[in-house]
């Protein structure tokens, strides 16, 4: 890197546009970053921020850049140096954005710290059909924000009005219902995914859901409360804003369908409560929306803002993340604007023990015991879950051991299912699938290569674990 010319912060600055190019630094180096500004999967608009300038304020809050992929890619736009001095005075001043998240249990395994972003050993999902909040994932995009609970406000906008409810109001003006619905990110088991080809995301193994209650208001009654109709053709949608922001002020935000918001039995919540406690920060403390069904993204944490509108939330998260495309689609070719955002998530199962690689002791009947979960969005009941120890020559059906109550189609919860599966005689090593069958015979499909996209989401090909057996 020698070889290459240096400039000065003076020279980088003048570098803010396309016609002129757009520069970036990043430690000592000063790269041309201009023709990957539209291939960013950030969106262009974001990376632009940072032109004529330091990359790093940005990227301590986007902590999906500090990874070799992601320099060993800004590399190639190398183009010259910053003297030392320079670029020591490029990056004083920083603060550390994440500097006052809340502590998290040591059990979660994190596949980022900056954002925080872990999930728990998928053998402790199944010892209870309620997950422990701290055992709970958690998924932020930024820094965790701090609210008081006595200055929170929720603003909800209809018509050109703001109505403004406190946390008392949202717990006393209204019924407070409970609902048991599991909450799973569009990435879990992206890992799996990513064994084909590498997507861009972070590498989620299978335990990137949970199963909890959440307690609060029903979204539909605030809704009716101030005014909206539910046959009101001008609302089509309810978009959430979250009060974590990122450097320019831009909220987290998502949004979902209006018949889903506006219907009592969709059971949609703003939750204060998770597992009958007060929610932690790290799961939207002091209020979240909990949309039953319906991919994580949209279950918007420390909720700031509900907008009833005709449009989708035009967030980042909801029209240029968050989507599925067939798996020839590339970064080069992808047009996010023709694919619909997520919401109700696809029938999954995983199986959460035996782990892989580990060696098991058979029992008496030459059997294992295999456990995991199943669960289906849209309020589908899980009906079967079909496991096989010998690549589907024979299938079993596990048994559910537990499941939530609630009528069809409202099985908002996941479904725990366990059993003593035979293993074939004499055989050293084994895989073991799973797939589950939802109340609409929606089934899994078997592999991984042909639902494989660009952004690793909707990962729910059969499961396959492989295990030794112990001799
Ligand atoms: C995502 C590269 C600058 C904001 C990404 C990803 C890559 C990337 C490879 C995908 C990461 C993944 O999901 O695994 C770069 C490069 C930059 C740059 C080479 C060089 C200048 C910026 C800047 C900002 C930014 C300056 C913000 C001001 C984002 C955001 C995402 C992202 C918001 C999506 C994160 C998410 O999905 O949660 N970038 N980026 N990037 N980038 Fe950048
Ligand atoms: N809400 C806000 N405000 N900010 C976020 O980053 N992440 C979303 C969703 N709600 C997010 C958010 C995503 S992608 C998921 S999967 C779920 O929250 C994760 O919820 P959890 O952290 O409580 O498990
Ligand atoms: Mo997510």
């Amino acid at each position: 890197r020698d070889d290459l010319p240096t400039y000065t912060l003076e020279e980088v600055m003048q570098h803010t546009t396309m016609e002129k190019r757009i520069w970036v630094t990043y430690g000592q180096g000063v790269y041309d970053i201009t023709e990957f500004i539209p291939q960013h999967p950030g969106g262009p608009e974001k990376i632009s921020m940072a032109a004529g300038s330091s990359v790093e304020p940005f990227w301590m809050l986007y902590g999906v850049h500090k990874n070799s992929n992601v320099i060993a890619l800004l590399e190639k736009f190398r183009i010259g140096n910053l003297s030392p001095k320079e670029a020591a005075e490029a990056t004083a001043n920083m603060e550390d954005p994440y500097a006052r998240d809340p502590k998290r249990h040591a059990a979660l395994k994190p596949s980022s710290k900056k954002p925080f972003n872990a999930e728990p050993p998928p053998s402790l999902l199944t010892e209870s059909f309620i997950t422990p909040v701290d055992l709970f994932y958690v998924r932020n995009h930024l820094p965790v924000p701090e609210i008081s609970e006595k200055d929170y406000i929720l603003e909800v906008h209809f018509q050109g009005k703001d109505h403004s409810f406190t946390l008392d109001d949202l717990k006393k003006k209204f019924e407070q219902v409970t609902v048991t619905a599991t909450v799973m990110c569009a990435g879990n088991r992206r890992g799996e995914m990513t064994e084909i080809k590498p997507v861009k995301g972070l590498n989620w193994g299978h335990a990137a859901v949970g199963n909890a209650t959440w307690t609060g208001p029903r979204l539909s009654d605030v809704l009716r409360h101030i005014g909206v109709n539910e046959n009101d053709p001008s609302v089509q949608h309810i978009q959430f804003e979250g009060l974590d922001h990122d450097v320019a002020n831009v909220p987290y935000g998502a949004s979902i369908p209006f018949n889903k918001a506006i219907d009592p039995k969709g059971d949609v919540i703003l939750a204060h409560e998770m597992n009958g406690e007060t929610l932690s920060r790290d799961h939207g403390f002091p209020v979240r929306a909990v949309v039953p069904g319906t991919v994580g993204a949209r279950n918007v944490k420390w909720l700031g803002r509900i907008i009833v509108s005709d449009t989708e939330s035009d967030s980042h998260w909801q029209q240029n993340d968050y989507k599925g495309f067939n798996p020839s689609v590339d970064w080069d070719t992808v047009d996010f604007s023709k694919s619909p955002a997520i919401q109700e998530l696809p029938v999954i199962s995983a199986i959460c023990s035996p782990d892989t690689g580990s060696v098991v002791k058979l029992n008496s009947e030459n059997s294992l015991n295999m456990k995991g979960y199943a669960w289906s969005g849209g309020g589908r009941r899980i009906v079967r879950v079909d496991v096989t120890a010998d690549s589907g020559k024979t299938w079993h059906s596990a048994n559910i051991t537990s499941q939530d109550s609630s009528k069809e189609p409202h099985h908002w919860g996941w479904s725990l299912w366990s059993i003593d599966l035979p293993v074939p005689q004499g055989v050293k090593e084994v895989e073991l699938w799973a797939k589950a069958v939802d109340s609409a015979y929606n089934t899994q499909p078997e592999s991984f290569a042909n639902i494989w996209n660009l952004r690793g989401v909707l990962g729910n090909a059969y499961h396959r674990v492989n295990i030794k057996i112990a001799s």
